[in-house]
């Protein structure tokens, strides 16, 4: 048997097999998606190299969050940006490590914005723990100039969404509204094959991904939360266990695949969350409620909060619908 009757789709022929679906898919969002399993194939093999050739480490400088850019983080940043650039799909686009927008010149500018954490888990790069991408995608404004409002855009307006897990294998996450799909990257053949097709979030929580340290800085409502959570675990059957990597992208796929909560309530040392909006939550989001799950905070879905400012942080929940809506009807008695 050939190696392509062997597997699944190609994540092209996966797109391409859907594309009429999509209201919006004139080809160029085809395209993209295609170009986006691009750029994590050249991400992912930057990063399977990086202790040996020196990858690892800081570049010295610190990007608009404040937080000092590790060498993959700019080479991550610079492939997406590139292959973007070069697709024709894409009129603007805007990174965690960019401090503004970028625009794509008119000779080569498409439809479609996008907006993307190049590598998330940036402190586990050093110590080959599992990172990954995160990207959104939204159908430019019509007869509009860009502008930063063109970026601004609720994640309800995501057109599509997903992300790439560089761990014990690289996998690529990404829904265009019908169904959340997973591909897996084939090292010798450089394809990404279709491995999970129509991903459901379980109903039941089994992990629970929150940093227990911040414990000192947490509203009053999560340790009470925490403890309903836990009291499901009886003396002869454990049913919620703790995961949390430090790489939220990870640790969601890891939940979205098991069922697992992901909490990161907004704390006291910043009087905000940690986690950016528009291209860490809102992508996460897009693919957790087409899955079946939720994500909140405030009463408010993700998605439907209304971006303020490029680099905004919210708190998040993230996880099977049930137990997010317990946890935020929790957080606002
Ligand atoms: P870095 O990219 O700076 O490592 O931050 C990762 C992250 O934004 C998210 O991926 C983790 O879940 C979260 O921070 C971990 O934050 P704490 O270290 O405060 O738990």
């Amino acid at each position: 048997m050939s190696q392509a009757a062997d597997f699944g789709l190609t994540l092209t022929q996966h797109v391409m097999a859907n594309q009429g679906s999509h209201p919006d898919a004139r080809g160029q969002l085809s395209a993209l998606l295609t170009q986006i399993g691009v750029a994590g194939k050249l991400i992912s093999a930057q990063v399977r190299r990086a202790g040996l050739i020196e990858l690892w480490g800081a570049t010295g400088d610190t990007n608009v969050q404040g937080e000092r850019v590790q060498k993959l983080d700019q080479i991550a940043n610079d492939t997406l940006v590139e292959v973007l650039t070069r697709s024709g799909c894409v009129a603007a686009m805007a990174s965690e490590e960019e401090d503004s927008f970028i625009e794509v010149s008119s000779e080569q500018a498409g439809d479609y914005i996008v907006v993307f954490d190049p590598l998330d888990g940036s402190s586990n790069i050093d110590v080959s723990v599992s990172i990954g991408t995160i990207f959104g995608i939204y159908r430019r404004p019509e007869n509009e100039p860009i502008s930063l409002d063109s970026i601004l855009q609720p994640g309800r307006k995501l057109v599509a969404a997903g992300y790439i897990v560089y761990g014990s294998s690289t996998v690529l996450v990404y829904s265009a509204g019908e169904s959340v799909d997973c591909f897996t990257l084939d090292p010798s053949s450089g394809e990404f094959f279709q491995t999970r097709a129509n991903v459901r979030m379980p109903a039941d929580t089994t992990m629970l991904s929150i940093n227990e340290c911040n414990a000192p800085y947490w509203p009053s409502w999560v340790r009470p939360t925490l403890d309903t959570l836990k009291t499901r675990n009886t003396e002869n059957h454990r049913i919620i266990s703790s995961r949390h990597i430090g790489s939220l992208v990870v640790d969601f796929h890891r939940n979205l695949v098991k069922g697992g909560l992901y909490l990161y309530p907004v704390d006291s040392r910043t009087g905000r969350g940690k986690l950016r909006l528009i291209y860490e939550c809102n992508p996460l989001a897009y693919i957790a409620e087409i899955a079946g799950g939720a994500a909140m905070v405030d009463g408010q879905r993700i998605l439907d909060l209304q971006p303020s400012a490029l680099h905004q942080r919210v708190g998040l929940a993230i996880g099977p619908s049930s137990d997010v809506m317990m946890i935020d009807r929790l957080s606002r008695e």
